[in-house]
């Protein structure tokens, strides 16, 4: 029977009958994870679907066999076979005539360490996958390890003091794949990230999209401010939104205010990085310079 997407919202034209997500899962409250499945829900309304999912928490999020909090086919995979799994099931639609788009949807522990060599031959294949990473900067599903996601100065188990070494610039390596379609998604601006997400169902090829994905059992944050802990990481230029097409057309999609006020309360309101004391000043220094060098890659590919 067809739910709604959220409590209180109702169903409109724009819903898959089935919801990706259903209600009732156990994903923890304010999981960023939950927004992005709701978000693909929504822009996946009218496409028959194919999900591959490694063993990240989103797998968790299925719940005990024969049950599913799914709406939609998944398979299971090892970290390692992620990107391959999903090769087969765009080949066997092929093959059958079908419709069915596959979606990979991995954390990044599953995308930036794990499974990234199957993912990077894929996407030099060029198979007609599309890969979402949705990133909450730790292993979440094993008790909040780092990975080479997590940003400098943010507290892991393995990382009490703070981690020392900076964040992989996943979207600048898989756009040197030069697939079709790279981009960034955030969940604070959602027609943004609606766009894109029906984008990359449309286009063939390999897509890759990365999701900023706020968990506040790690991040030690407020539940009720997930949205708003991306926004601000927007507005600071911590996190860039745009996208890239084949490698080297670079649009920016949001323009950073570069505040250093919202990098500052950013970062406040994580408990995270309490430990670390992080230089918000040297850290500002480098998101103005990465700003700076995305702004110039879009101009000099307009
Ligand atoms: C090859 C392999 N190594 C390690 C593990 C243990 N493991 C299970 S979940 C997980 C963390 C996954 O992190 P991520 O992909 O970021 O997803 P999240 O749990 O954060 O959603 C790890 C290391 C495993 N299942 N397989
Ligand atoms: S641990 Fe984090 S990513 Fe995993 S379900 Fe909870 S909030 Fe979501
Ligand atoms: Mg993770």
């Amino acid at each position: 029977m067809a739910e709604p997407l959220l409590e209180g919202i109702a169903q409109t034209a724009r819903d898959r009958s089935e919801p990706i997500l259903r209600a009732g899962n156990t994903n923890c409250g304010g999981c960023g994870m939950s927004v992005g499945l709701n978000m693909l829900s929504r822009a996946a309304a009218d496409r028959p679907i194919q999900m591959v999912i490694p063993a990240c928490c989103a797998i968790v999020t299925a719940g005990p066999f024969p049950a599913s909090s799914y709406g939609a086919p998944v398979v299971a995979s090892t970290f390692a076979s992620a990107a391959a799994v999903a090769t087969g099931l765009a080949h066997a639609a092929r093959l059958n005539g079908e419709k069915t788009r596959v979606i990979c949807w991995a954390g990044d522990g599953g995308t930036f360490d794990i499974g990234f060599a199957t993912l990077s031959a894929a996407a030099e294949r060029d198979e007609d996958v599309l890969y979402v990473c949705y990133d909450n900067e730790i292993y979440g599903n094993t008790g909040g390890q780092r990975s080479s996601a997590t940003p400098l100065g943010a507290a892991t188990t393995t990382t009490p003091e703070g981690k020392e070494v900076e964040k992989k610039d996943i979207l600048g390596i898989m756009a040197a794949h030069r697939v079709p379609y790279a981009a960034t998604l955030s969940m604070a601006h959602p027609e943004d990230m609606f766009r894109k997400l029906q984008y990359a169902l449309e286009v063939r090829g390999f897509r890759f999209l990365h999701l900023l994905s706020p968990c506040p059992t790690g991040w030690k944050s407020e539940p009720a401010d997930g949205v708003e802990l991306v926004r601000l990481a927007v507005r600071s230029g911590l996190y860039p939104v745009y996208e890239v097409f084949g490698g080297e057309r670079v649009r920016i999609n949001v323009e950073a205010e570069l505040s250093l006020e919202a990098l500052e309360k950013y970062i406040s309101l994580q408990g995270r990085f309490r430990k670390a004391n992080v230089d918000v000043k040297k850290l500002f220094a480098a998101v103005t310079r990465q700003t700076e060098g995305l702004r110039q890659r879009a101009a000099a590919s307009r």
